[in-house]
């Protein structure tokens, strides 16, 4: 154990311990589940730095609080490269989560009672689409689109529509679980055609985005919402960008609209993170995980398994599980005791409840930071069809288990596994 080790397991050993486990389940499991993802070593050392010790409410050059001439400095740099890497006009890096984001674009634009049209859950959006049992889904008279019964991709003429049919304010695109690419173009013109704004939440598509292997909402979203820690590879959080015309209503809705002091150990995070989205290397990383994503969908066709959609053209794909006669839930446990994370996941038109599920989503934005390609892509499809295939069979099971194992030992993680805690607080510098 070293000193640093010993400085959390003396002042809370639950708490070190708990770590401990945590990073020796991230070590050997293999993480599928698409919004996940691990940052680099520098991100994780600013995220636990000095800098979470700083009130700094307002903006930069104009704060409620003295003495944030260094945080300051941290903020102008997150907001400048966040605008560079998306090519926007307007950033504001405060928002700590995407559904924070989503809700300070809401608040800038929409009333109480105001018509909101978004991605139905169940078909693929988030929660903060207009769910009923969110906030947007409260607040607002929501009409909802989805894909197609037959082709399951989105249905732009239902979406231009139910546009025209109910004059939305604000269209929302984007979504959770959606394997295919979304046509920003074509919602921008819906919106534009009825008078709405167009919002894009990108949040699991903004590194695709960065890296140019998704087409940008940038040339036709008013407002563009993310979060941070998805295929971005950052810290967990949000952003906004917008049109500089929404810069002033924009700011005024994050702080003081609907936060207090922004994180400034986050946002300074979140700064590293942009600066290694502009390199060639992550350009790179964001190709392995479409080619990765493909590769994994590929796999499990010929295995037999339906795909939503028939295939993938990001970072995900949706299984749907009906033939099998499992549920998704059954098939996430089982999956999970071979050391293989995924999610169950609704499918379009499922029969079966958000907590049983008929589907498993499936992505692979962590498998290749951990180095992962094509080659490991069809061990791990072979492993998720015989285990989906013969669940029953402790032996398969074990044995999976500790290929899985192996395979995860091959890409490591953390540099010093499993000296735990004391890599957590940042005492190594490398990437992971
Ligand atoms: N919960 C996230 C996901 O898994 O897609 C969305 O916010």
């Amino acid at each position: 154990m070293n000193e640093k080790t010993s400085v959390l397991d003396k002042a809370d050993p639950k708490i070190a311990e708990s770590i401990r486990l945590e990073v020796e389940r991230q070590t050997y499991n293999l993480v599928l589940i698409a919004s996940e993802n691990y940052i680099s070593h520098a991100v994780r050392e600013v995220q636990a730095s000095v800098m979470t010790h700083k009130y700094a409410e307002g903006y930069p050059d104009n704060r409620y609080y003295s003495g944030c001439d260094f945080v300051d400095t941290v903020e102008i740099l997150a907001v400048n490269r966040c605008k560079t890497l998306f090519g926007a006009e307007y950033a504001n890096v405060q928002p700590h989560s995407g559904t924070q984001a989503n809700m300070a674009v809401y608040f800038s634009v929409l009333e109480p009672g105001d018509i909101l049209m978004g991605m139905d859950l169940a078909h693929g959006g988030h929660l903060s689409h207009g769910s009923h049992v969110s906030f947007s889904g409260k607040l607002y008279r929501v009409i909802s689109y989805g894909v197609d019964r037959d082709k399951e991709v989105i249905d732009y003429e239902q979406v231009g529509k139910l546009a025209k049919e109910h004059h939305p304010k604000l269209i929302v695109a984007g979504a959770s679980s959606y394997p295919r690419l979304i046509d920003f173009k074509a919602f921008g013109k819906i919106a534009k055609d009825v008078g709405a704004y167009l919002m894009v939440d990108m949040a699991h598509i903004a590194g695709l985005v960065a890296a140019d292997v998704h087409p940008s909402p940038v040339p036709y979203a008013e407002f563009i919402t993310s979060s941070t820690h998805k295929t971005l590879r950052g810290p967990r959080g949000g952003f906004i960008l917008a049109k500089e015309e929404f810069g002033r209503i924009l700011d005024k809705q994050v702080f003081p609209g609907i936060q207090g002091g922004p994180l400034m150990h986050v946002i300074a995070a979140k700064a590293v993170a942009f600066k290694e989205a502009l390199s060639e290397s992550f350009r790179a990383y964001q190709n392995q995980v479409v080619l990765n994503a493909k590769t994994l969908a590929d796999e499990l066709k010929k295995d037999g398994f339906r795909l939503v959609s028939g295939g993938t053209d990001n970072h995900l794909i949706l299984v749907d599980l009906t033939e099998t006669g499992l549920t998704g839930l059954e098939a996430e446990r089982i999956l999970g005791q071979a050391g293989i994370s995924v999610n169950k996941n609704s499918i379009p038109f499922d029969t079966r409840r958000p907590s049983i599920t008929s589907g498993i989503r499936i992505g692979t934005p962590a498998v290749t930071t951990r180095g992962m390609r094509e080659g490991e892509m069809v061990v791990i499809a072979k492993y998720i069809s015989q285990i989906l295939s013969h669940g029953d069979d402790k032996t398969l099971l074990k044995r999976i288990q500790q290929e899985v194992r192996d395979l995860c030992q091959k890409f490591p993680l953390f540099q010093n596994a499993p000296n735990l805690t004391g890599d957590l607080l940042g005492t190594s510098t490398s990437w992971i």
